[in-house]
């Protein structure tokens, strides 16, 4: 037995902490053109403010956003009715009359959800004189800031903005290399009634009113409603504009701020908005929008620009600079980003890695920017939106995409960015435990697909309860609100944070359980089923054609549900509480309805062997099980992971962005590397499309690197940097795996960062497809269990071979799953590497280094 030499290890250890810089220079989107469209501006956020940067010349605009910016106020979507017509509805489905149960179904939904709003746009109309040259602009990753140059006759102009989170500011600093050629007004433009106030001679206010109502259709002739005289419901604003200006003049009037020959002028942008919690109307009992937009002006008042640029990259990079990623680079990095994306599609993919990178440190900045601390949840289109009327009302989809948003938040070291989501859980928790009562006569809470910054969690139906449009297909999903809880759960899984179980994630998972107990019925050989169930928004054959919507127990909400009960038993019994809960729920889950790998070898998404081979539908919803949950996983059941891939080679490599960004975590789960790097490949390529499509080759990018459904949905960036994260490192099965799924096309690379659960944090490199180093950080002590695909030693040392159940409590096996199979010999190949699994024992802040152990 040898050791690699003494001094090759030092090296070895010594590139893995050294090879990546805390910056990488490449970092950046750039482009030689200012955005003619939205989806070429370049977005900017700190969780609260948004706005998309478009880099005009003679013309610059901002267009913005503020995230409590929503249509209406909370609303009582709830349906008694639906209460009345479920045992109808129950008997239908035992009876198999699904075309009578969707009908009947129809009558149990409430009202649709509220609007998220722009905030619309604030113009600078310049006066510069002579033709754009050296014309760029960009957004560099680094320092979440936004800069503009070009030349004009022999002067330099620069502009930069950035939204910092500490300052709840937008600054923008205007320069001109030439003293006094600084000239512009500024103008807002707002699809909302509003007027402008000027404040003093270099500050003015522009105040507004949201709508009461927006429809979730153009076409309805109530469209867009309004409080009557501007007083009532709807939530008012207010965005304060402040100049600081060298040289030069300034003045105000109701337009706005007008500059005069200046050689710099920093900007200083506030919102306010009467949003107060989502119980309280806020045109009615809103906060002063006022005194939450001055609040941060006032406290800027003694900053200078260096002071609020230095405070804002520095709160920034504390998060973006955990994590580090090469996957090597060619010529293309230097280019421009559009004609990189351009050029990545014209070569089919496989050139240009460094474009991979940046999308996954992409994801990572929209996560930042997107979604801090005191702000909300992100929406379909995170924080960034143009419309009164975007599509689906960028509202929360809980069916996939709000879940799919942070699908990364922990893996990619970016846990605390996970703290809205939480809130709003609690919220909706709160909320759909009326709607549980109410709606179902049931205990604990629910939610259903679609939610609002009131969080509703009512059936989405139409504008009252008798408006027909509401489809069961979607509407009829009551698990929503479970699905969520499983993010509180990872979040102490992740960080180990005790009171954060016992306080916030457990008791909402066990109201969650809670209605899941009285939601569940016994089926005719008395196994616990649900009923109605759907497979989200996926219809399944009745008579031959795929037009049924509600069944009994389909995968998904039986998969939710084990999800569910697996986690609270584990979570009660760390807490070491409600033991006869817990048995409940253990009781339950023996009696479930099994899941069935059906005629074709896939894993069967509806009650009966039903499912159609040539249903390539963009949802994914019955191979929840593999990811995002963990109960299947090709180690622990083989059968059930061949089944899941059975499943995925019938859906096919089609879909909108969120689908393909899905299918990359579901192959890298399934450890196969290459098919989730052909997935990633197939969403990375520019599209053009902005009208909504579900087609199959649908997805892409746009210029601006945010995904398309399309239209733009961002979504899939996240799913992205979720499956670039799992192809990496996955510890999900009761071990830290380094390199489950590498594709062939990242030979070498390095990565810094990475979070597994049970705090460790994790740097490896790579050459050659194989691991050559690693070093695994432990936040918080305990065992450490690895798995690689080739032997390894630790500190020049043998490791202890993993023996039994993994020590460490954030690591666990599932409670045994049920499955009936129907012909083994249908199932696909799974090839699995051979592994190696070793247990080391951790202590708290010490840093471990493995190396390739040669026999
Ligand atoms: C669900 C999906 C659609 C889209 C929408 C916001 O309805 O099926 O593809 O993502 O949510």
């Amino acid at each position: 037995m040898k050791y690699y030499s003494i001094s090759l290890l030092l090296l070895l250890t010594a590139h893995v902490s050294l090879a990546s810089p805390p910056e990488d220079s490449l970092l950046k989107l750039w482009y030689r053109q200012p955005a003619t469209q939205w989806v070429a501006a370049l977005p900017l956020g700190n969780g609260r403010i948004g706005a998309m940067v478009f880099g005009g010349v003679q013309q610059e605009r901002l267009q913005l956003n503020e995230g409590y910016l929503w249509s209406g106020g909370p609303r009582d979507g709830n349906n008694p009715q639906a209460r009345l017509v479920l045992p109808h509805v129950r008997q239908l489905l035992s009876a198999g009359k699904y075309m009578e149960a969707d009908q009947a179904a129809r009558k149990m939904m409430g009202l649709y959800s509220a609007r998220y709003l722009t905030l619309g746009s604030l113009y600078f109309d310049n006066s510069i004189n002579g033709s754009p040259e050296q014309y760029r602009r960009g957004l560099d990753l680094n320092k979440a800031l936004s800069t503009v140059t070009f030349t004009a006759d022999g002067v330099t102009y620069t502009r930069e903005m950035f939204i910092s989170y500490p300052a709840q500011l937008l600054v923008i600093r205007f320069r001109a290399s030439r003293s006094g050629a600084i000239t512009f007004s500024t103008r807002f433009q707002n699809p909302m009634p509003h007027h402008i106030q000027a404040m003093n001679d270099h500050y003015v206010v522009m105040k507004g009113k949201c709508p009461a109502y927006v429809a979730s259709r153009p076409s309805e002739p109530r469209q867009i409603v309004y409080a009557a005289g501007g007083k009532g419901e709807g939530m008012n604003y207010e965005v304060h504009l402040q100049a600081r200006v060298k040289n030069g003049t300034v003045h105000t009037d109701t337009s706005g701020l007008h500059v005069q020959g200046a050689s710099e002028v920093v900007l200083l942008l506030s919102v306010g908005t009467s949003y107060n919690g989502p119980d309280k109307s806020p045109g009615l009992e809103g906060k002063d929008p006022a005194v939450e937009a001055l609040r941060y002006l006032d406290a800027a008042r003694q900053k200078d620009y260096a002071q609020l640029l230095q405070e804002h990259e520095s709160d920034y990079q504390r998060l973006f600079r955990k994590v580090t990623l090469n996957l090597g680079k060619d010529a293309a990095a230097t280019q421009p980003t559009d004609v990189r994306l351009k050029a990545y599609t014209a070569h089919g993919g496989n050139c240009d890695p460094q474009l991979t990178t940046l999308l996954y440190q992409y994801g990572r900045y929209l996560m930042i920017a997107g979604s801090r601390k005191g702000g909300p949840a992100m929406t379909l289109q995170g924080l960034w939106n143009n419309e009164m009327q975007p599509p689906w009302g960028s509202n929360y989809t809980i069916n996939i995409n709000t879940e799919m948003n942070y699908w990364p938040s922990e893996t990619a070291n970016l846990s605390e960015c996970g703290t809205p989501l939480f809130n709003f859980i609690t919220q909706l928790a709160r909320k759909g435990r009326i709607t549980a009562a109410v709606n179902y006569g049931a205990r604990g809470w629910t939610a259903h697909h679609n939610t609002d910054i009131w969080a509703m969690t009512n059936p989405a139906g139409g504008i009252d309860f008798n408006d027909p449009r509401g489809n069961p297909r979607w509407a009829i999903w009551p698990m929503g609100g479970a699905w969520l809880t499983r993010h509180l759960w990872e979040h102490y899984l992740f960080t180990g944070n005790w009171s954060f179980l016992a306080d916030t994630a457990y008791p909402v998972m066990r109201s969650a359980a809670e209605f899941m107990l009285d939601w569940l019925i016994k089926n005719d050989d008395g196994q616990w089923v649900t009923s109605p169930a759907t497979s989200p928004e996926n219809n399944f054959p009745v008579n031959g054609k795929r037009v049924g919507s509600v069944s009994i127990a389909t995968t998904m909400d039986l998969s939710i549900i084990r999800d569910l009960f697996n986690n609270t038993v584990l979570a009660a019994q760390l807490l070491n509480k409600d033991a006869a809960f817990a048995n409940r729920l253990k009781t339950a889950l023996q009696q479930l309805y099994p899941f069935h790998i059906g005629q074709y070898g896939q894993l069967q998404e509806w009650y009966k062997d039903r499912d159609d081979p040539d249903d390539h539908h963009r949802h994914l919803s019955h191979l929840y099980g593999l990811f995002p949950g963990y109960f299947i996983t090709p180690r622990h059941n083989p059968e059930m992971a061949a089944a899941a891939k059975r499943s995925m080679l019938l859906r096919g490599d089609g879909g909108t962005g969120w689908s393909k960004a899905w299918k990359v975590n579901l192959w890298a789960r399934l450890e196969d590397g290459n098919q989730a790097y052909t997935m990633l490949n197939k969403q990375l390529f520019l599209t053009v499309v902005d009208s909504t499509s579900v087609a199959d080759e649908a997805g892409g990018s746009y210029p601006n690197l945010f995904d398309a459904h399309p239209p733009f949905q961002i979504d899939g960036n996240f799913g992205i940097t979720s499956g670039i994260t799992e192809m990496l490192l996955q510890s999900h099965d009761g071990a830290i795996y380094l390199l489950p799924a590498l594709p062939a096309a990242w030979p070498n690379g390095h990565v810094k960062g990475l979070k597994a659960r049970g705090g460790f944090e994790v740097d490896m490199e790579w050459a050659n497809g194989h691991l050559t180093g690693a070093v695994i950080h432990s936040k918080s002590g305990g065992n450490c269990r690895i798995r690689v695909q080739a032997p390894v030693s630790a500190e020049g040392a043998a490791l202890q071979p993993a023996s039994g159940n993994n020590p460490n409590p954030c690591y666990f096996t599932p409670l045994p799953v049920k499955t009936a199979i129907k012909d083994k010999t249908k199932l696909p190949e799974l090839p699995l590497a051979k592994v190696y699994e070793y247990d080391l024992v951790t202590t708290a802040g010490k840093d471990y280094n493995i190396q390739p152990y040669l026999p």
